[in-house]
């Protein structure tokens, strides 16, 4: 495409700080500032998803598309139309100056009439988009494959009945993990769209948990053969689409996977809003991971407190994040994860350069959550108040309880011996939230 989707936007989007009023620059978000010793884009790895911003054209269940999106147009030549989405994609990542891109194999690919020629469509824009990253600097956070779109992943892919299917989406996966070997992407999501159930009365547990275990052994495996050095990851998500899906949280994951031999073959990738879906916080599921072991990546947005759904709106609230960031901070940072935006427009917001202002504000929370969660690492505080509140862990009596000196006798034996029973200590909970608040609001890096 020679001509500019988005001429409003000229050159790369500036830094211009908390001064500026131009809309089309980033307030907090100065890429090369020092954090921690650490470049802001090196600490968050921000990824821009392909198929909310490029794939959807605001459709919902109500009415049609409201989004500007020619490519989409069903008259064009499929590939045609498939590199016009690829070369306005690249223009608005290249402009946006973010280091990373994530997609689905359907998302760029046209389905054509066989495995074969969505094979055959993939690779050959498989090369372009090499050509792409070439030439904008932009790399592949992650690449995974969509097996829950096509009528025939309607009862699931690895956990379907029919293993036809379960063969159908071993074929895209192993495809798919391969194109994103050749993009050199750093990791491989898989999400289970469809891997769960709609109602109990036709589903056998048992079988379908044995299918997903064996489907995820076959992608490590493959993983294994084909020598790709990125991690493999699993989003936990608890329903939409199905009622209730496997991978509910990222405890349930993790529990499966340590039930079936995987837990080191795979890494969560944690989205905001699938967290409170399942009745957590974001701050629940990165704490649980880090303190797991489990930590990968994140899929960055929010819900709406109003609704029940995955409305998968742009972050915009720092009280939100700065917690998340904290235990990503605490827990060393990412490796090979970085903070992908699974975020689209509102379906009102129909100017073309909208996706630069959802994608602008969005950084720019997350790298003043950063900034926040930064300063609450170097002061220490709430760090010390923890580590104090289980001193006693320390102390001889925790001490040779961890390590397995003591038996339940010898613990009733000391405390029948002491003189009194431990006392109650306050919790200081609102003490704790006041500490967090007093960083919120007087972030000094901030300028
Ligand atoms: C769906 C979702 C997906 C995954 C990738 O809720 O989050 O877009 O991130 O398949
Ligand atoms: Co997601």
């Amino acid at each position: 495409m020679t001509q500019e989707f988005f001429p409003q936007v000229r050159g790369r989007i500036p830094f211009s700080g908390l001064t500026s009023s131009d809309p089309l620059a980033f307030k907090v978000y100065d890429p090369d500032r020092l954090v921690l010793g650490k470049r802001i884009e090196e600490h968050l790895r921000i990824g821009v998803c392909l198929w909310h911003s490029f794939v959807w054209d605001g459709r919902d269940m109500f009415g049609s598309g409201t989004l500007d999106r020619p490519w989409l147009d069903p008259a064009l030549e499929p590939m045609d139309a498939a590199r016009m989405k690829m070369a306005v994609a690249f223009e608005f990542l290249e402009k946006l100056g973010m280091p990373y891109y994530c997609f689905h194999d359907a998302d760029v690919a046209p389905e054509g009439g066989s495995f074969s020629e969505f094979r055959a469509n993939l690779d050959a824009l498989t090369d372009d988009a090499l050509g792409y990253q070439e030439r904008t600097g932009v790399r592949l956070l992650w690449g995974t494959a969509n097996l829950f779109s096509h009528p025939r992943y309607q009862a699931g892919a690895s956990t379907n009945p029919d293993p036809g299917v379960f063969a159908y989406a071993a074929a895209q996966v192993c495809h798919m993990l391969e194109v994103t070997q050749r993009l050199g992407g750093t990791n491989y999501v898989l999400w289970g769209g469809r891997e769960g159930y709609d109602t109990l009365l036709n589903t056998d547990l048992r079988r379908e948990g044995k299918q997903l275990a064996r489907f995820l052994h076959l992608v490590a495996e493959h993983k294994a053969r084909i020598g790709f050095e990125g991690t493999l990851m699993i989003e936990p998500k608890p329903q939409e689409p199905t009622k209730h899906q496997y991978d509910y949280d990222s405890a349930t994951v993790h529990g499966f996977l340590a039930r079936h031999g995987l837990a080191d073959e795979y890494k969560l990738n944690i989205e905001a809003n699938h967290a409170t879906l399942a009745g957590h916080s974001f701050h629940h599921e990165v704490a649980y991971a880090m303190a797991n072991g489990m930590f990968g990546s994140v899929d960055a947005n929010r819900g709406d407190p109003q609704n029940g759904w995955d409305t998968d709106q742009f972050p915009n609230s720092v009280d939100d994040l700065v917690m998340p960031l904290y235990e990503v901070l605490k827990g060393g940072g990412f490796t090979t994860g970085g903070f992908n935006f699974d975020a689209k427009l509102r379906r009102q917001s129909t100017d073309r350069v909208d996706l630069f202002h959802a994608h602008i504000g969005g950084i720019d929370t997350l790298a003043k959550a950063l900034l926040v969660a930064a300063d609450m690492i170097e002061d220490g505080e709430l760090a010390s108040m923890v580590e104090q509140r289980y001193a006693g862990w320390s102390d001889p009596l925790g001490a040779s309880i961890l390590a397995g000196e003591v038996s339940l006798e010898d613990l009733a034996a000391h405390v029948e011996a002491a003189e009194a029973g431990p006392r109650p200590v306050s919790g200081q909970q609102e003490l704790y939230e006041n500490v967090v608040n007093r960083h919120v609001w007087a972030d000094s890096r901030t300028s």
